[in-house]
């Protein structure tokens, strides 16, 4: 190659590569996306935090998961429940993007994927004793068909009907033949599927090159909404109770195609105290009065399902490893007003097993259904926390608890949640 004048240009040249060692990381001016993850098993407060961002953002993207999230966002009192949308997408300025497994339509969660959740549930039930506790939104036979590459995608839904037709046959009648229980109108499904991929094909792009432009082109600000939570991860989650899906930060590359280098802050959101819904061990559960209060209080019921959280106290053991996945730049701590009323408060910091103490967050479900949890008790400020708007109007006690936290993590706390509103978030820095 040359530029014209003769001159040869390598190649080093010409991309204006750095000359020292190739395992340092270049600094190169591009647009990166800015992640907001779930650092305990779900239902954080990601949507309020999201939405709160999403104000700034020109593009608003949901990576994983489908429809078994509910983010939950209040705005000027109304509350909207999103499941499928990204929370921004209430700033009607911003373009929302999904990328993830879509009810009825995209890599593509049909009525028997939610079917054969149920029927599934009920086999673990029968043979096992023990279900899962899915949200029975056909995630997991759908990332199942994805797995086994015979799902179908929202580029065959909206490429030729006739292909996609024969495919969906295919598939349909393989679930069939797997569960005999299984009623599934195809007929009925594939009418309705029709009408859906007309309504749907001006929304569909490909998604790789709309997010190849968006960072490489002039400066846009944008914002990724991960669902579900680092604990529900189908890697690092307590397995096997997790979703099906990358809910740490892994899933923004796989889920969008979104280069690693592109990756820019991850904000770990975290409430001040732990819940969990559905089935698996729960190290701080507290099965009594305070998990009681923490339920009513933080009005602790699923999004999608009305499932009633189970509750316990905040766990930076769970966090901690949380962080070791996803790297997190700084952390929102939601909800600290329903701590409001305790007289004291306490925060798990070290695990223990047969009188041993384990030095991280144990893979196995075995060993975490044994471990019994060393507690910190610090003094509650028992008086509301609902009208602060800056660090200094909290209560001594609310602003050691945060440093508390801070100091164990090593990651700052950036925002602290003290209602529902857009206004009851206070921004530390
Ligand atoms: P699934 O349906 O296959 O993803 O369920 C597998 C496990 O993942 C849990 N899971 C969740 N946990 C918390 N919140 C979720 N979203 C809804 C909410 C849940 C609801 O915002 O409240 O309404 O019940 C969510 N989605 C999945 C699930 O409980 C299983 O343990
Ligand atoms: P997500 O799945 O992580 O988006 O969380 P959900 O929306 O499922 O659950 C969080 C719930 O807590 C929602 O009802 C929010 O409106 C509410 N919430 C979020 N932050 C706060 C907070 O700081 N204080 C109080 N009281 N509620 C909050
Ligand atoms: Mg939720």
């Amino acid at each position: 190659r040359d530029t014209g004048d003769g001159a040869p240009v390598s190649k080093r040249q010409r991309f204006g590569a750095a000359q020292d060692s190739p395992l340092r990381t270049p600094k190169e001016p591009h647009n990166k996306v800015t992640v907001v993850l779930g650092a305990q098993w779900g239902d954080e407060g990601k949507g309020k935090v999201v939405d709160l961002l999403a104000m700034d953002a020109d593009i608003v993207c949901r990576c994983q998961g489908g429809n078994n999230a509910g983010h939950t966002v209040v705005v000027d009192s109304v509350e909207y429940d999103f499941h499928l949308l990204p929370s921004g997408v209430l700033n009607k300025k911003a373009v929302s993007f999904i990328g993830v497994v879509i009810c009825f339509l995209w890599p593509l969660v049909f009525n028997f994927h939610q079917a054969v959740d149920g029927l599934q549930e009920q086999q673990r039930e029968q043979q096992e004793g023990k279900n899962l506790g899915t949200t029975k939104k056909g995630i997991g036979p759908a990332y199942s068909s994805k797995a086994a590459r015979n799902g179908l995608r929202i580029c065959d839904l909206v490429s030729d009907f006739k292909v996609f037709e024969e495919k969906f046959r295919m598939l349909a009648t393989h679930f069939q033949m797997m569960y005999r229980n299984l009623n599934v109108d195809i007929e009925a499904e594939l009418q309705q599927l029709k009408i859906y991929a007309e309504k749907l094909r001006p929304l569909v792009t490909d998604g790789v090159y709309f997010m190849h432009k968006a960072l490489t082109g002039p400066s846009k600000r944008i914002l990724v909404e991960g669902a579900n939570a680092a604990l529900l991860d189908i890697d690092f989650g307590t397995y096997p109770f997790v979703t099906s899906s990358n809910c740490t930060v892994g899933g923004v590359c796989t889920g969008l195609g979104v280069p690693p280098s592109h990756v820019g802050r991850v904000y770990g959101v975290v409430k001040a105290y732990t819940t969990r819904v559905g089935v698996g061990a729960f190290p701080t559960e507290q099965d009594n009065e305070t998990g009681d209060l923490l339920q009513s209080r933080g009005r602790e019921f699923g999004v999608t399902t009305g499932r009633r959280r189970r509750c316990g106290w905040l766990d930076l053991i769970l966090v901690r490893y949380a962080h070791m996945v996803n790297g997190f730049s700084a952390i929102a701590l939601t909800k600290l007003d329903i701590l409001d009323t305790l007289p004291e408060i306490k925060v798990g910091v070290a695990y223990e097993v047969d009188g041993h103490p384990l030095p991280s967050f144990p893979a196995n479900m075995d060993v975490l259904t044994r471990v019994t949890v060393e507690y910190k008790t610090l003094p509650g400020w028992q008086c509301s926390t609902e009208a602060a708007r800056s660090f200094d109007e909290l209560p001594s006690q609310a602003q050691n608890y945060i440093r508390f936290i801070e100091d164990f993590l090593q990651v700052p706390v950036k925002w602290v949640g003290v209602g529902k509103s857009r206004e009851s978030m206070i921004k530390l820095f």
